[in-house]
């Protein structure tokens, strides 16, 4: 019966891992407007909580707009960094890997300088702020979804049982 245990495993390691890796977030730049200009990206970014761990996502017309990660000064004074080091795709995903600030500049034409299309970030270490630890589950809304989560989990684990 060795046979019966690898599924049951997989979808106990399914059911404990999925959770986790849902927790990264990819932040959309500008959300629908994307990346682009005049957009106020600080009003964007002042209600996020980045975390390490988590993307930011840049989406634009190829062409139109670029990426380049900067440091602070050249982000205050628009300093484009020299082409190949642009993203260039018009859907540049940046994995945040480290705590810090960050800053984002497009280097087209005047749009950093004068039409606002710069970003600034902080990142936070993965571990420190965690959202406070959910209360038991008491009231019917978390109690709902904890039950979700009981019966989708039962499920991952009857289809690896059928599986076999
Ligand atoms: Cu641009």
């Amino acid at each position: 019966m060795a046979s019966m245990k690898s599924p049951v495993i997989f979808a106990i390691v399914a059911v404990v891992v999925l959770p986790t890796l849902t927790m990264a977030t990819e932040f959309w730049v500008g959300d629908t407007s994307g990346w682009t200009v005049n957009f106020n990206y600080q009003d964007w970014a002042k209600d996020k909580v980045f975390h390490v761990g988590d993307s930011l996502v840049f989406n634009y017309t190829m062409g139109f707009h670029n990426v380049f990660k900067v440091d602070g000064a050249a982000f205050k004074d628009c300093v484009i960094p020299p082409a190949n080091e642009a993203l260039t795709s018009g859907h540049d995903v940046i994995p945040l890997q480290a705590p810090g600030k960050k800053w984002y500049i497009c280097g087209v034409g005047d749009h950093c300088a004068k039409k606002g299309q710069k970003l600034t970030i902080t990142v936070n270490d993965g571990a420190a702020p965690a959202p406070a630890p959910a209360p038991a589950p008491t009231d019917a809304a978390s109690g709902l979804g904890t039950s979700v989560y009981h019966v989708l989990m039962a499920a991952v684990v009857a289809v690896a049982l059928v599986l076999l």
